[in-house]
């Protein structure tokens, strides 16, 4: 309760912040895009991770205006960089199932991509598997008018939900996100490598665009290469960074 009494003042006193992840082409070395991470800096806590806190505001309804700010946020922060000519290709938003309980996800999206002036190309939703498999009317039309809008839709953490693939041929997915727990021992444990590569080759398929995350290593990365996924994410390439740290390491690249 002293959590979530702090976090809604949190968003009057923006204390809320976005950490930028990169992720890249594998084959190429090209930026794909950044996953936006949302961040809490309190006053006296210091820095709340996520897990703390998101919870906590799906929970307690909060998440409908922490998704609204850190969805317009990184809309703003992408109009910018565009202006500034250092815009990756999109931003990823996390959404939680929670924020689909309304059906006004897509307005606030639409609303909040002309606010900005930002292309609906520009923007990619990551949704979970646990979402995806409610199976729910509201949901699905949902996720067809941001399809139909033009936003690119994102499997989150995939792998660890239900092992039910069929919603993959029902939603407008282009892009799943092989979970970090597939890859973290992808040296040592071949039951890891063996799930990877099959969920890049159901990604390949389908057409999807598969994206490694939690990738930390040169072996990790030439392991996914070889198997064919398209984009690796993790400390390999950057941490979530600060906007300005963000900048800093486009800067330093070839
Ligand atoms: O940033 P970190 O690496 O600690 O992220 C931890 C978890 O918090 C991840 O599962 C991520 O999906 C989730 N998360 C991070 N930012 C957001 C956000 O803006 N909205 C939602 N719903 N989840 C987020
Ligand atoms: O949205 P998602 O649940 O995928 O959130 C990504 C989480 O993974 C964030 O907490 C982020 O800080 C973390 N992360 C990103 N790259 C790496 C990595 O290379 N290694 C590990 N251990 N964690 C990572
Ligand atoms: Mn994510
Ligand atoms: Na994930």
């Amino acid at each position: 309760l002293e959590v979530e009494a702090a976090l809604r003042l949190a968003l009057d006193r923006n204390e809320l912040l976005l950490h930028y992840q990169p992720q890249v082409h594998i084959a190429s070395n090209q930026l794909f895009g950044v996953e936006a991470l949302v961040r809490w800096q309190h006053p006296q806590w210091g820095m709340v991770p996520p897990a703390r806190f998101i919870p906590i505001a799906e929970e307690s309804g909060l998440i409908d205006a922490v998704g609204s700010w850190v969805l317009d946020e990184a809309c703003r922060q992408m109009a910018m960089w565009q202006e500034a000519g250092q815009a990756p290709p999109h931003v990823s938003v996390n959404l939680s199932a929670r924020q689909f309980r309304h059906g006004s996800v897509p307005t606030m999206v639409a609303d909040t991509l002309l606010r900005h002036g930002l292309p609906p190309s520009r923007l990619t939703l990551e949704i979970t598997e646990s979402l995806m498999m409610m199976r729910n009317d509201q949901t699905l039309e949902a996720l067809h008018a941001l399809d139909e809008m033009g936003v690119k839709l994102a499997v989150d953490d995939f792998g660890t939900g239900y092992s039910s693939l069929g919603y993959l041929k029902r939603f407008p997915v282009s892009e799943l996100k092989l979970d970090q727990s597939f890859v973290r021992n992808l040296a040592n444990d071949e039951e890891d490598r063996a799930l990877a590569s099959a969920v890049v080759r159901i990604g390949q398929s389908l057409k999807l665009t598969v994206v490694a995350e939690g990738v930390e290593t040169a072996e990790q990365l030439a392991f996914l290469h070889e198997q064919g996924c398209d984009v690796a994410q993790g400390y390999h390439f950057a941490r979530p960074l600060a906007p300005d740290a963000y900048v800093e390491w486009l800067r330093g690249r070839p």
